[in-house]
């Protein structure tokens, strides 16, 4: 890698994210059904309908997955508690559960990790989502339940709370474009989740505060959005999709309003009287997390409904997702962030990362595309930083390969090989780079 430690300002965290039912292995520990096991189970949905029961086994090999981390040179690590593991049906306790995650934060700290939780990362309880998930109001309610129960007992030891990661794909990927669980393509149910999940964060935030929490966020995912041509009609195309992709969420949050050109599809089929969640909704938070993978250039499909839009991946390189390699864009939105919504507040890069078809040869992952990947995306958080935007630590994504959603166990987008066989771990090229880089 072509950088330092110290060519980052002092504190500045490293670190790597994973969540839950992507690596823990959800068989375990009475955890409950949750609506991807549901969605994986439908023709068609995941690559060969894989699922999250037994992913990684983090479940019975986190110490080992820890002692990487702490290995590697990391400073903090993102994880995610599972809603379903806590609460199995969504409302009563499973011990088991928060017994695991208790022991988890406390296997961190033994390493000097910062605990960077996420409280939902997409675990739905199936008894939930029959009763209609993230479309139903009522859940926003049991969210802010599962919020206290698993704070009463982590909560004095995480260094960071995110309510919620990537509510646009909680909501409109899911509900809208039908790719993730429940995979649904219904603007009625997608206006309500888009709604809800942000209800869902202010409710959970406002529990927070009431015990005394002051370092609390979210996690919002942004892509970088063009028109694909010079047609106005390509230039309102591109407004929308990013109105509905990368202002909705950030709006919402911090000017307690939602952006005309997303509203002009969704507000016909909003809850009623949703203007009065607005200011639950958009109470102060101590820290804004930020994913960023990609570029997408959009075109006017005008024969279309609304968002008359049609995205593709931009030009330049690819990776196994076939997203394009793009790290201006993520230099582009800490400064827009900064400028236009946040000011000061503290940001952290929650996720960032690629997925590539490595292979273990003679013990070892050359993955060299990555170690670029990794190093042009923190030259352009550097850049980002010297441009005065306070950018507090960069968590790569993954620590581990993983169950990378509707594609199964095929995109690898860890620092460290997981063997699915035999679950054996074997630390990236990448992530010895990394190492040596972040080295004190
Ligand atoms: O694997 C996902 C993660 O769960 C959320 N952010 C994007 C990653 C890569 O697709």
């Amino acid at each position: 890698m072509n950088f330092q430690r110290n060519d980052f300002p002092t504190g500045f965290l490293f670190g790597a994210a994973t969540a839950a039912y992507q690596i823990e292995g959800h068989q375990f520990g009475g955890a409950g059904s949750t609506h991807w096991d549901t969605f994986a189970a439908g023709p068609g949905n995941v690559v060969r309908a894989e699922n999250g029961a037994l992913a990684c086994d983090h479940y019975h090999r986190f110490a080992e997955d820890l002692d990487l981390t702490r290995d590697a040179g990391m400073d903090a690590y993102r994880f995610s508690t599972s809603w379903a593991r806590v609460m199995p049906d969504g409302r009563n306790v499973n011990p088991e559960g928060l017994d695991f995650y208790d022991g988890l934060v406390d296997a961190m700290l033994e390493r000097g990790l910062q605990p960077f939780q996420t409280l939902y990362h997409w675990e739905l309880p199936s008894a939930l989502a029959d009763k209609g998930g993230w479309a139903n109001r009522d859940t926003c309610a049991y969210f802010g339940d599962f919020t206290d129960v698993i704070t009463d007992r982590i909560g004095d030891r995480v260094a960071s709370i995110a309510t919620i990661n990537e509510p646009w794909c909680v909501a409109y990927l899911s509900h809208f474009l039908g790719h993730h669980a429940p995979g649904l393509r219904d603007i009625r149910a997608a206006s309500r989740a888009m709604h809800h999940i942000l209800l869902a964060h202010g409710t959970a935030l406002a529990r927070l505060r009431d015990k005394g929490m002051s370092n609390c966020g979210i996690v919002l995912n942004f892509d970088h959005t063009e028109p694909n041509d010079a047609d106005p009609d390509a230039t309102q195309a591109a407004a929308t999709t990013d109105a509905i992709f990368n202002r909705w969420f950030i709006e919402a949050i911090t000017k307690g309003s939602y952006p005309t050109e997303a509203l002009e599809g969704f507000a016909p089929h909003m809850p009623e009287n949703w203007q009065d969640d607005m200011e639950l909704i958009s109470q102060p938070i101590d820290s804004l997390g930020v994913n960023y993978y990609t570029r997408h250039m959009v075109s006017a499909d005008q024969g279309a409904v609304w968002p008359h839009a049609v995205s593709e991946d931009g030009p330049g390189d690819k990776t196994q997702m076939g997203w394009e390699i793009y790290p201006d864009g993520l230099r582009s939105f800490l400064s827009r962030l900064a400028h236009d919504y946040v000011g000061e507040l503290p940001i952290y890069v929650t996720e960032n990362g690629m997925a590539w078809n490595d292979h273990v040869k003679d013990g070892v992952v050359d993955d060299q595309t990555r170690i670029r990947f990794i190093d042009d995306h923190l030259a352009a958080t550097r850049h980002a930083i010297t441009d005065g935007v306070n950018v507090r630590g960069f968590f790569y994504w993954s620590l581990l390969d993983n169950y990378e959603w509707a594609f199964g166990y095929e995109k690898r987008f860890g620092l460290i090989h997981v063997d699915f066989e035999t679950l054996k771990r074997t630390p990236k090229a990448s992530y010895h780079a990394l190492k040596s880089a972040i080295a004190r």
